[in-house]
Parts: structure tokens; sequence; C-alpha cells
């Protein structure tokens, strides 16, 4: 039997401070549109999909950014969003803020399966950023200070006939992020991402080398564990604040496949055969066979350099 997922990634344009959900669920309803033209079984848009990237917002009262959150998902502001994934039978996967009903904040993603039920939720592990208000960055990244860190761990679903897992922007530049899934037979990693085309502490890194990172990253964690990853950006300038685009599928092999073109809403759709994952799983990256536990202690052992005496 065929195991071809057709993935459309889709792309966000940027989103104003000013725009309201329901502006936003028009939005990823027509690229929805766009993608079932081009038989899509499964859709990816990214992190904080809902909103504009509210992090780089400081507020005193870290409750002034509760209207950022979602207090229930699905909620009346996304149902639309939710009922026509069902009706055209397509996955789909995105990302926004929760709120849980004992006041917690996390950035958060959930896996919808074809029949319109949220089969994974995972809430971003590695959160970039800070606490307090920088003067010294160009522009604040506050999300330490606006999320706790995830507490699912790195889950891999059975759904759409592979095994599916998520992490979020970040995350995407940890191999242990990878690794945690790998152990676990992911066929393929759907990510969301908003990163900035300039480092807020180091203004000569532009968008370029930001580029360049983002697609390390993705070949490395993709080859390493022989693993289709689909990466979807926010993209494009938010109230005066740039974040660059790359949204791009990668294949086992670590080769960019299909790319979104620009800074605007756009959907790139392409057929994922999982099974190519299994050559890598079962060859140079079987790890029943080649890994060494024994000398990987320091990875869960600590969090910080130890150098030698
Ligand atoms: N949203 C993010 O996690 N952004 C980070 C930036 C701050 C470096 C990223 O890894 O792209």
């Amino acid at each position: 039997m065929s195991r071809v997922l057709n993935v459309a990634a889709a792309q966000l344009g940027p989103i104003q401070k000013s725009e309201t959900r329901e502006a936003v669920i028009t939005r990823m309803i027509r690229l929805m549109d766009l993608a079932k033209a081009k038989s899509a079984d499964l859709i990816v848009y990214p992190e904080l999909a809902l909103t504009t990237f509210f992090p780089r917002w400081h507020h005193e009262d870290r409750a002034e950014a509760d209207h950022w959150f979602e207090a229930a998902m699905p909620n009346p502001a996304v149902q639309p969003l939710f009922d026509l994934a069902r009706h055209y039978k397509m996955g789909m996967s995105f990302g926004y803020a929760e709120l849980t009903p004992e006041g917690r904040h996390f950035n958060t993603s959930v896996l919808v399966d074809k029949e319109g039920s949220i089969v994974g939720k995972y809430r971003k592990i590695h959160l970039p950023g800070h606490v307090e208000y920088d003067p010294q960055r160009t522009h604040q990244h506050l999300e330490k200070r606006y999320f706790e860190p995830g507490d699912l761990g790195f889950p891999v679903w059975r759904t759409m006939g592979g095994l599916i897992g998520m992490c979020i922007c970040n995350d995407r530049r940890w191999p242990e992020t990878y690794r945690v899934m790998g152990l676990q037979g992911v066929e393929m990693v759907v990510l969301g991402f908003n990163t900035p085309s300039v480092n807020s502490q180091r203004n000569e890194e532009a968008a370029d080398r930001r580029m360049f990172h983002h697609k390390l990253s993705l070949a490395a964690g993709a080859y390493q564990n022989s693993t289709w990853v689909v990466a979807v950006a926010k993209a494009g300038d938010e109230d005066g604040h740039h974040l660059m685009g790359g949204t791009m599928i990668v294949n086992p092999d670590g080769e960019i496949v299909a790319m979104v073109d620009g800074e605007e809403d756009g959907v790139i759709v392409h057929p994922c055969d999982l099974d190519d994952t299994q050559f890598g799983k079962e060859t140079i990256f079987d790890f029943k066979r080649h890994r060494r536990i024994e000398h990987y202690g320091p990875i869960t052992g600590q969090v910080g350099v130890v150098e030698p005496e």
C-alpha cells in the first residue's frame, strides 16, 4: 500500500497586532482551499499562527498578554478551520498560545487527523529569549516571560498512515528534539516557526546567515534520523519587525525538495513517501545496531558545559 502523504506547507505572511483571529482564519482557509486543489492530505501552518508574534511586546503585567492566548481548542473563532479540514478530509497542524484551565501558559501546536479530531498536542520545550525587558537588544523576545517550557516531551503519533511528530521553532535547532522522536521511529516532523531576520544581540547577523542556520538545522535533523521535516514560517514585516521566510520541506536525505518563495501567504504541496525513511533507518542510522548509549550520559545528565580540569 502506498504511503505517500501529500503535504501542504502553508506559510503565513505577516499578521499585524490589530488583526483579528477571524481575519487570520479567513487567510488560513484560503490556503486550505489552495492545498485541497493540489490534493493535500495534511496541511501545516506556522508557530503562533492565529496572532502576531506577540512575545516581542513587553507587558509589565504579564496577564495583559492573556488576550493572545486560547483557553480552548477548538474555539468558536477556529471552528470554521476544523470544519473545513474535516469536510476536505485533510489533516492539519498549527501553533497557538495555550492557556490551560489551571492558568498555565504554553507555546503549543496540535495535530488533527483527517476526521477532524485532535490526535496530538505538543508544547514547545526549547523557549528562546528572556524574562525581563532587555534594553541592550534591538528587539525583545520574551518567550521565557510568557510561556512555561513544555511538559509533554516529544511524542510521536501513529496517524494518517505514518508516524508523525511535532516541534516548534527554536526546537528545530536542537539535535535532541529530532533524536527523541527518531527513537520512536518518526517518519515526519512538522513544525512552525517565527524567526526574526536579525539577531537581536548581534545586528550584523542578518537574514542570509539566519537562513543558513535554519537550513542546516532542518537538514541535519532530517538526515540523522532519516525523517521528513516540514518547516513552515510566519514571514514578513509585523508592525515594523521583520520575520524571515524559509518555508520548506526536507526529505530524509536532508535535501530541500520544496520551498515557498517570498514573504506572503503561500502554499507548496509535495508528495512525501514515508517509505523513503526506511533505507536510512535500516542502514547508517539503524539505532539499535549502532548507538552507543554507554557514552551518551552527559546528554541527559548535565545542562551546561563541564570543561576538563
Ligand atoms: N520563535 C522562535 O523560537 N524564534 C527563535 C529565534 C529567537 C532565534 C528561532 O529559533 O528561530
